[in-house]
């Protein structure tokens, strides 16, 4: 079996259009990434997942893939890209690209040819099925609103699409299909990439009989996840994907699973029958949605969090691998939401860094993350850029008539333009993300958090995530040790242990403004202090003690 790398990795995603631009038009790009790998290298990671790069419309920023083999003209050409990856490779970084292939964009010359007619070649390499009564097919709804499916005037039929209309999904039953995304992964990975995230690779085997959705919400269009989440062809599909491209190359994969239980976890990456390394699941970030889903957010509850997050911990352990992330492009940002954006938003963020770093799997760092960057709070929809938000607003305010004010505040929560806002590098006009004006406004609080600054200060977020990645290579116990919930219903104190052989490591850390009193079993006692955000706790563990706001602390037993 090849050299397990990327259970020891830090990952750092990108999100190429918010992270730097390079000349000026407001747009991030990879020229721009380029003039940042040293500050990559100074952080420490070891991989970069870049999110999409290639040709698109930009529906939805790069998930609506035109054509897979170029560059989108925004973020430069392939020569960027190969001096990109080839200053990623001289540093010792390794780069995963975004493999979206669940759906490609309507402008992709396979869906501009499908759509011409009932007979064309590629017709198939879509799903398309005729109406019911002047209706779609069935009541499934899309991820971004509406219903799934789009009707062709061309021949009367609806192409099924379980994201934008501009994103109809592909017919993985179509062989000629699989074997051009073979094709296209061949191609990337024979051009030096180290592996690939898997946009929502669990969605793209569907029930052939497309049934109606069991009615669950008073919606006019149902979810219909139990007919396409780990579909019936899924693991096939990713058998032959294995067989014919990745066991030829040491690639590392990571499949986006919505919906994933650890059952699924351990069968998806198990190293006997798995087919992914490792999954990026959702449920502990859902701890924040009501039952009204995604935009119903609610006060969270930390016993909650810890009985999913060890749930999935003690599963897992020697059976399966996961990521360990509280932060991407989709989600806004954690200090936000886990921590306190306020007057603690760098106890927080580093409380929340240390918590996650500590767990076993592998560590994701989304861009702005490593400085404690913050969700935005713009006051009207105009500013708002992600056609998941602005399809949401359309039908909430306009359709149905809701309070644009409580819309606006769900957007403030859940929002993914949250994350997007662009990456903040100085004080300086535009964050010094551009000099131009950038695609989606800066978040105003740049003048005080940003790289910068950061790198001119020891106690910065940034240097206290720069720790943790040097730790997880000092300690194997970080990587391997098994794992044990303490304290399991205090309210705000998240406790947990790792251990292998004779070391123990104890991570303590406090979710809340709240001082609190911790009293952990005798054993929990000496041992010398790894890390912490405040600069005068004990230096060694004593079993009674006090925990401050956000405090963190990790002892090595
Ligand atoms: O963002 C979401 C709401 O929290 C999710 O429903 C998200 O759409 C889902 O996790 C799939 O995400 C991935 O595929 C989408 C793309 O918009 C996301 O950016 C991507 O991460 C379609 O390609
Ligand atoms: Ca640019």
């Amino acid at each position: 079996m090849a050299e397990q790398w990327w259970k020891e990795s830090v990952v750092y995603q990108i999100y190429p259009r918010s992270f730097n631009d390079s000349n000026g038009d407001g747009i991030g790009d990879i020229k721009g990434i380029t003039e940042k790998l040293d500050y990559l290298k100074e952080l420490g990671i070891d991989v970069v997942w870049l999110s999409p790069v290639y040709q698109s419309p930009n529906d939805d920023n790069g998930y609506d893939i035109s054509d897979y083999r170029t560059i989108m003209d925004e973020f430069g050409t392939m020569d960027d890209w190969e001096e990109m990856l080839d200053g990623m490779h001289k540093r010792g970084i390794r780069l995963v690209m975004d493999l979206v292939v669940n759906h490609s964009s309507d402008e992709h010359a396979w869906f501009t040819e499908a759509r011409k007619s009932k007979d064309n070649p590629y017709r198939d390499y879509y799903m398309w099925h005729p109406g019911k009564d002047g209706q779609p097919p069935n009541n499934w709804g899309s991820f971004f609103g509406g219903s799934a499916w789009d009707y062709d005037e061309v021949s009367n039929e609806y192409f099924l699409h379980l994201f934008s209309n501009k994103q109809p999904d592909l017919n993985w039953e179509n062989k000629e299909l699989r074997q051009e995304i073979y094709d296209l992964m061949t191609f990337w990975l024979d051009k030096g990439v180290d592996g690939f995230r898997m946009d929502v690779i669990n969605l793209i085997s569907k029930d052939p009989q497309l049934p109606d959705a069991e009615i669950t919400s008073p919606e006019r269009y149902q979810w219909g996840g139990d007919y396409f989440v780990n579909g019936p062809k899924f693991m096939d599909y990713m058998k032959e994907m294995n067989e014919k491209v990745l066991q030829h190359y040491d690639a590392m994969t990571v499949g986006e699973m919505p919906m994933a239980t650890p059952e699924d976890g351990k069968r998806y990456t198990n190293e006997e029958s798995g087919i992914v390394n490792m999954l990026f699941q959702f449920e502990h970030m859902d701890v924040t949605s009501g039952p009204g889903g995604k935009w119903d957010q609610q006060p969270w509850k930390l016993t909650e969090l810890k009985r999913i997050i060890s749930k999935w911990q003690t599963e897992l352990h020697g059976k399966g691998w996961n990521s360990l992330y509280m932060e991407n492009h989709d989600q806004p940002r954690s200090v936000s939401v886990f921590g306190d954006d306020g007057t603690y938003r760098v106890e927080s963020a580093k409380m929340l860094a240390a918590w996650l770093h500590f767990l076993q799997g592998t560590p994701y760092i989304y861009q702005g993350q490593e400085l404690g960057m913050t969700n935005v709070y713009f006051d009207s929809i105009e500013e708002y850029e992600d056609i998941e938000t602005l399809n949401m607003y359309k039908e909430e305010v306009i359709e149905k008539g809701k309070n644009p004010q409580d819309v606006i505040e769900a957007i403030h929560k859940k929002g993914r333009d949250n994350a997007r806002t662009p990456m903040q590098w100085t004080n300086e006009v535009n964050a010094g993300f551009t000099t131009g004006t950038p695609w989606l406004k800066v978040n105003e609080n740049y003048q005080d958090l940003n790289a910068r600054k950061a790198l001119s200060d020891e106690n910065s977020v940034f240097y206290f995530y720069q720790k943790l990645i040097r730790m997880r290579k000092e300690y194997p116990v970080i990587i391997h040790g098994d794992y044990q919930l303490l304290l399991e219903n205090h309210e705000n104190l998240f406790v947990y242990s790792r251990s292998s052989n004779d070391t123990t490591l104890l991570l303590a850390a406090n979710f809340s403004k709240e001082t609190c009193p911790m009293t952990l079993p005798e054993k929990f006692n000496g041992g010398e202090i790894l890390i912490t955000n405040y600069s005068d706790a004990p230096k060694s563990l004593d079993h009674h003690s006090t925990m401050r706001p956000y405090e963190v602390r990790a002892y090595l037993l």
